[in-house]
This record gives structure tokens, C-alpha cells and sequence, in this order.
């Protein structure tokens, strides 16, 4: 590795190599800068890497999950069902990264370990836990929302005597749970694919619920080849439509009229074309349906009657119905036999709300004065989302100030692309950005698109710094924060709002805008040269 002049490695280090890595690098590559990815894991995929839990698979439909920037690329691969599964996924993953042979400039099995901004020659020096230093101008960070998976401190657990998994970092090879006791902790949506699974192969199966989710029909089924053709032909289109929603999909549209404009048989007719749709089409009833609590009142009674239909054991009807939260405010989970498990004779539910988890024995789940006796623990309990894995490099910026301590109260960024006093550092989907409430892969495609212009435009201008400004940051930061306020999101212990991790700060991170609205005001700031950032020689 030739470093130039002034001691610089590569024009840019990328941190991950899942959907939003992959698809930077091949930007930089487009638009003739170099660059080096750095990844953990000892392939590409991010997400579903490591995500290779029984039953995992993608909430958004296939024909919109995936990349929408190349008609070669798209045309060459077909999906075969609704609702994609991991392994599939990652077969994709690995199609595209072979087609634009990104391997070569991606170094594997290594993790970034610190990033530290070097003010004079106006360099990111970085740091891997194999040992490299690496200088560049620019430092993106591609570290994903949901990558750094969380595992409760239960007092314990290193004396529990069987095996115990995390959902999000899943041993390649696979677990046989047959004839063995599993206690699975946490109901979100990897403990609800999960657990049908799981509950197929064990002996017997205790799940430990904290909060009850609504649950969703997931009606996944092969896909219609015809169906799969004719998208063929309008991706690329359909992908500019997408861009100009809320949520960057378009297999289902957003009500615009509220609820109270509706008749009852309306509301009732709405609900149910949209509920027996399957998927998340049915938070779309109305247009109210995050906003107000009357009209989410509405979607909330109904999915509990439909949920209800399902579950015959009298005696977990109550604990599976979700009550304490509105309807959407904690992210949907898609249901294929998930409830239906609870039917099962094997299949036990503890009310973890009740009586918490209190620790880990030698073989089994103690809660309160109750020991659960258990072969093997099943950790379903997600991530330290949105900000995990950024502040899981020691990321330090002019004046030696850490990241870590300046998002002490809650991540600050503008745009979520970038945090003022850290020059040219970038994150893709950070937190401020439309992210998890949106089609991930459309808004990172956004992001890098939006990332790759403005580096462009600082290479041809001889410039070689861009930093946020404070105040266009404390706006954003202050905008977010009362959007935020005027939904139903914070009404939610979320891990949206952080409330999963204890002591975390409680700040709704993902820009609630939408898209559409989102995407116009970063053409806003580019149009205008890059408002609200400072660029500089
Ligand atoms: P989630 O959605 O964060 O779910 C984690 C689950 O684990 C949730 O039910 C938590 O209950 C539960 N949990 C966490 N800590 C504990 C403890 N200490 N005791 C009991 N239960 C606990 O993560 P997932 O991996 O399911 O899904 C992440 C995202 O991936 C998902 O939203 C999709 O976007 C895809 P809580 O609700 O906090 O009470």
C-alpha cells in the first residue's frame, strides 16, 4: 500500500460491508476515488451475516428489498419468495459483491477499533483489531442500525452450563435444538420468527416476554414468476417512486384520509382488505393511524381481535395480547405460526413483565423465586440500536473531542449524515435519517448516492474538508425531536427511543419525515452548495 504525500492511504475507509458498504464502495469506485473497506465479519452481508437465526427473514417485500441502481444487476437475479429469507439474502449479497467484484478492496475478519480525526493534514487515521493504520480523507461509517447485538447483563450467565445463542450473531452451522429444553428471552421480531421454529424441534420450549407485540400476517408465499418478471421491467422506475414516499416501498399506499372520515363499516372494510393483505400495509389504514390516539385505538382493537382468532390456550390469550402501547410505536412483527405456537402443549409463556428475569442458574432461567430448568437460552433480546455500532469505534475528532461523549445525551447529527467537530465523517442511515422507518436499502441508496456527489464536488472544487456546522445541527436535532413529538413513537419503551439498553439516553433517533420530504431537503442542502456545512481547503 502506497501512501501519497501527505501520508494518506486511500481517499476513503469504509466500516462495513453490508447493503450500504457494498454499495459506497462501488461509488467510490464509479467516481474514482479509492477507498478500503473494513469488516468483521468473514464475508459481506452485514445484517444477514449475522443474523442466521432459524426462521430469519426480511420484513420488506423481496421485489423492494433490494438494490435499485443497476438494471443488469436486478435483471440477473430473481427471488423466490414474498418475504425473503436470510439465506437467500446473503446468496444475493455475495451475487453483487462477485458481479462488481467489491471483494478485493474489502478486508475481512477485521474489526475497526478507533477513528481519529488528524486536524493539520486534515486525515482520519484508523485502526483495526488486526493490527493495520490506515490514513484517509474521508471515514463512512456503513456500521448498520441493528449490528451491535445486546445480551443482558444477567448476573449468571457464565455458570449457565448449556449453550446459549444470541439471535443476532447465530453460529454458521446451525443449532439442532432436538429433544432439548430451550428458554428463548424476548418477543420483538426475532424471537416471533424464531420461536415457531425453535418450538418445532424441542423438546419443550419456555418464552420469556417482556412486552407483548402486535403481530402481523406475514402471508409470505413463493412468488409468482410472472410477478417476479413484469417488476423486472419497471425496477428502476419503481425505485424513483419509492424514493417520493414515506416509507421507500410501494407495494402498498398510505390511507391520506383519517380516521374520523371514515364510517365504522369503512374503518372495519379498510382494516381487514389490509390486515388479510398481509405485511405492514395495514399500518397504512389511515392516515392518522401514528398520529393520533383515537385513530390508532382503532387499528390496535382490531389487530387484537385478529390476533385473538389464534390463540386457543385460554390461559396465555391475555399475556399475548399486546395492550401497553399503541399499535406501531414498537416496530411490527411479521407472523407466520407465531402465535399458533403458543397452542402447542410443549410451548410455555412467562410473563417477564411480571416477574423479570433476575438471573442466570447453572441450568436454567430464575425469575422472582422460579427457576425455568433449560438446556440451552435462546437471547432474542435485539440490539444497542441506531448508535451500537457507531460508538463501538472509539471515533475522536477535532480537539480530541470523542463521539461518545458529545452524543452523551442522545446522537446528534445533521441530516443523521454527519455530527459537527467530526470533518469528514460520514454515516450512512445514522440516526436523524429516515433508517428503520424506512426501506433500508432505499435509504441507503439515498445516502450513499447523496455521500458520493458531495465528495465529488469536493475533489473537483480542490477542497478537502467538509464539517457540519453547530447550528444547522442543534435546527435538525431540535426538528426531529418535535416531529418526533407530534407521532405516537415516544409513547413506547423502543428501542427506537433507546429504551431497550439500560441507562441509554431516551431520544427518538430516526427521522420520522419520511422519505420523500427527507430526500427533498437533501437535495435542498446540495442545491445550495452544501448548506448548512462548512467546506473547506
Ligand atoms: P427487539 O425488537 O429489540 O426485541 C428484543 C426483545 O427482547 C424484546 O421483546 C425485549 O422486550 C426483549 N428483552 C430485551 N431485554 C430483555 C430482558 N432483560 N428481559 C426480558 N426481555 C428482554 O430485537 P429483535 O432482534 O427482535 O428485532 C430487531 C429488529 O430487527 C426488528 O425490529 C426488525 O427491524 C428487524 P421489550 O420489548 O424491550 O420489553
Amino acid at each position: 500500500m502506497a501512501s501519497s504525500a501527505n501520508g494518506q492511504d486511500f481517499d476513503a475507509v469504509i466500516v462495513g460491508a453490508g447493503f450500504a458498504g457494498m454499495y459506497m464502495l462501488h461509488k467510490l469506485r464509479q467516481a474514482g476515488l479509492s477507498a478500503r473497506v473494513f469488516e468483521a465479519g468473514d464475508g459481506v452481508g452485514g445484517t444477514w451475516y449475522w443474523n442466521r437465526y432459524p426462521g430469519a427473514r426480511c420484513d420488506v417485500e423481496s421485489l423492494e428489498y433490494q438494490y435499485g441502481f443497476s438494471d443488469e444487476i436486478q435483471k440477473g437475479w430473481t427471488w423466490s419468495e414474498r418475504y425473503s429469507a436470510q439465506p437467500e439474502i446473503l446468496r444475493y449479497q455475495n451475487y453483487v459483491a462477485d458481479k462488481l467484484d467489491l471483494k478485493r478492496d474489502i478486508q475481512f475478519s477485521t474489526r475497526v477499533t478507533s477513528a481519529t480525526y488528524d486536524e493539520p493534514n486534515a486525515l482520519w487515521t484508523i485502526t483495526t483489531d488486526k493490527g493495520n493504520t490506515v490514513h484517509a480523507r474521508f471515514c463512512i461509517m456503513a456500521t448498520g442500525c441493528l449490528s451491535a447485538a445486546r445480551v443482558p447483563d444477567f448476573e449468571g450467565i457464565d455458570d449457565f452450563t448449556g449453550d446459549w445463542y444470541h439471535t443476532g450473531d447465530w453460529p454458521h452451522e446451525g443449532v439442532d435444538f432436538t429433544g432439548k429444553r430451550v428458554g428463548v428471552i424476548g418477543t420483538g421480531s426475532s424471537g416471533v420468527q424464531s420461536i415457531p421454529l425453535i418450538a418445532a424441534q424441542a423438546k419443550h420450549v419456555t418464552v420469556f416476554q417482556r412486552t407483548a407485540n402486535f403481530t402481523l400476517p406475514a402471508c409470505n408465499r413463493p412468488l409468482d414468476p410472472a410477478v417476479a418478471a413484469a417488476s423486472k421491467q419497471t425496477l428502476l422506475e419503481d425505485r424513483k417512486h419509492a424514493l417520493t414516499t414515506a416509507g421507500g416501498i410501494i407495494c402498498f399506499e398510505y390511507n391520506e384520509r383519517l380516521a374520523e372520515d371514515f364510517t365504522e363499516a369503512e374503518v372495519e372494510a379498510e382494516m381487514k382488505a389490509r390486515w388479510e393483505a398481509g405485511g405492514f400495509a395495514f399500518l397504512g389504514a389511515f392516515g392518522d393511524v401514528m398520529l393520533t390516539k383515537s385513530a390508532n385505538d382503532k387499528a390496535a382493537d382490531f389487530a387484537r381481535r385478529e390476533m385473538r382468532k389464534h390463540i386457543k390456550k385460554p390461559e396465555v390469550v391475555d399475556l399475548l395480547l399486546p395492550n401497553d402501547h399503541p399499535i406501531g410505536v414498537k416496530r411490527l412483527c411479521l407472523d407466520t405460526d407465531y402465535l399458533e405456537t403458543f397452542n402447542a402443549p410443549h410451548v410455555e409463556l412467562v410473563n417477564a413483565r411480571a416477574t423479570p428475569v433476575s438471573r442466570i442458574s447453572a441450568d436454567g432461567i430464575v425469575c422472582g423465586d422460579k427457576e425455568y430448568k433449560v438446556d440451552a437460552i435462546v437471547f432474542a433480546t435485539g440490539f444497542d440500536a441506531m448508535t451500537g455500532a457507531i460508538l463501538g469505534v472509539n471515533i475522536t475528532g477535532r480537539k480530541g473531542e470523542k463521539l461518545k461523549d458529545k452524543w452523551a445525551a442522545g446522537p446528534r447529527t445533521y441530516l443523521g449524515l454527519g455530527s459537527a467537530g467530526f470533518p469528514n465523517l460520514f454515516f450512512i442511515t445514522g440516526p436523524g435519517s429516515p433508517s428503520v422507518l424506512s426501506n433500508m436499502i432505499v435509504s441507503i441508496e439515498q445516502h450513499v448516492d447523496w455521500i458520493t456527489d458531495c465528495l465529488s464536488r469536493l475533489t473537483k472544487g480542490n477542497l478537502r474538508v467538509i464539517e457540519v456546522k453547530p447550528d444547522a445541527e442543534d435546527t435538525w436535532v431540535a426538528h426531529v425531536n418535535e416531529l418526533a413529538a407530534t407521532t405516537l413513537y415516544p409513547q413506547a419503551n423502543s428501542w427506537y427511543m433507546g429504551a431497550n439498553i439500560p441507562g441509554k439516553p431516551q431520544v427518538f433517533m430516526p427521522y420520522p419525515g419520511g422519505v420523500g420530504v427527507y430526500g427533498e431537503k437533501l437535495a435542498e442542502v446540495a442545491n445550495a452548495d452544501y448548506d448548512g456545512f462548512a467546506l473547506g481547503a
